[in-house]
């Protein structure tokens, strides 16, 4: 295990640097070096480089709006739950992702940058969040599709993320990852129960899966060959596998599980290819992909307007924290 530094390095971005912050750097760098070669874990205050800490600002954040948003295409459907029990458990897994939107954001505030900013930057339209999220759910099977086929896709990329080099994104995605596989089973207990009652719920969730399919194999990000970021978030052990690698994985896992709903993956150039003992899907719409990505997904637009709605709606609950957190702050002082 790497000592530590005892008083924190910090880098600084800008080109401008004295020959004492030079050499200052350079210590800093050979110790983050050595942190990332030996397999462990980069702390909030320890030395990092900028691209480094830009690179897990962007993802965390990306991740931490992917989670809040995604509550939406299921908290509409709380209402319209079939039962008593699928409300309760559809309330509580959509609590859960508010969660963990917390749990990111906190991580994401480690690295200096502030709540407040990364909240403007959502609702200002200028930060990204998952693409899987600007798709309708349109019945009641879309919750078990999603539950089964985008939460088991989230398991699939985030498992490896509870190992990412960045200790605060490693520790919160372990807890996020222990919830998420109990979100995959509620989906997938949904799929089975419509898909073995009567022969519209087995339509009708076979049309979910339809829809779901193609958008949660985009979920993993474009195909490695036009991943900017992969090379070198796999080299700084925050990504521990590429897209593609994450993809087929996933595919293999839902082939076997497909099976036991008695439900059919809509792709008939599904195969495992005894040669690279790969699984392998037919082609995807990556143009139907950069335009989600666009803004231009069927529900992008009424994503963003709920998620400032939401946010305007919010407003009173951080003037009343702040105002008490400026009372208890003056009660101290005062003591
Ligand atoms: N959607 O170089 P690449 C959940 C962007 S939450 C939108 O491969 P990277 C859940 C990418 O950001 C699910 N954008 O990037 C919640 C980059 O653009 P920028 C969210 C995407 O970072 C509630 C550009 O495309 N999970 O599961 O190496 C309910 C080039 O891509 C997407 C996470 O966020 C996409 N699908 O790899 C239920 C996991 N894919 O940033 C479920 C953490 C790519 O350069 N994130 N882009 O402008 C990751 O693992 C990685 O960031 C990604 C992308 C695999 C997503």
């Amino acid at each position: 295990m790497t000592e530590r530094n005892a008083t924190p390095l910090r880098s600084v971005p800008e080109a401008e640097v004295s020959p004492e912050q030079a050499a200052h750097d350079a210590e800093g760098q050979e110790l983050f070096d050595r942190i990332i070669a030996e397999d462990s874990r980069i702390e909030p205050r320890d030395w990092m480089p900028a691209a480094y800490r830009k690179t897990l600002l962007r993802q965390i954040s990306q991740h931490a709006h992917s989670e809040i948003i995604g509550m939406q295409p299921e908290s509409n459907w709380i209402t319209r739950a079939p039962s008593l029990k699928r409300k309760a458990i559809l309330i509580a897994k959509v609590q859960d992702e508010a969660g963990h939107g917390l749990y990111l954001y906190s991580a994401a505030e480690t690295l200096g940058q502030g709540r407040d900013q990364m909240m403007e930057d959502l609702i200002a339209g200028k930060a990204k969040y998952s693409s899987i999220f600007n798709y309708p759910a349109v019945t009641w099977a879309d919750m078990g599709a999603i539950g089964w086929l985008v939460d088991g896709a989230a398991i699939c990329n985030q498992v490896p993320l509870c190992r990412a080099s960045y200790g605060p994104y490693g520790r919160a995605m372990v807890r996020i990852c222990k919830e998420e596989s109990f979100h995959q089973r509620q989906g997938f207990e949904i799929l089975l129960e419509l898909s073995n009652g009567t022969p519209a719920q087995k339509k009708m969730a076979q049309d979910a899966v339809n829809r779901w399919y193609a958008p949660a194999l985009m979920m993993f990000g474009p195909p490695d060959e036009d991943s900017p970021n992969s090379k070198q978030s796999m080299a700084w052990n925050i990504k521990r596998f590429s897209n593609d690698e994450l993809r087929q994985r996933f595919l293999g896992m839902m082939v076997e599980q497909a099976k036991v709903l008695g439900l059919t993956l809509p792709d008939e150039d599904i195969r495992y290819n005894e040669e690279t003992g790969k699984w392998e899907h037919g082609p995807l719409d990556w143009d139907e992909f950069k335009n989600v990505l666009k803004g231009q997904g069927p529900c992008n637009a009424q994503r963003m307007e709920r998620r400032r709605e939401a946010h305007a709606e919010g407003a009173w609950v951080r003037e009343a924290a702040a105002a008490y957190a400026a009372k208890q702050a003056q009660k101290e002082s005062a003591a």
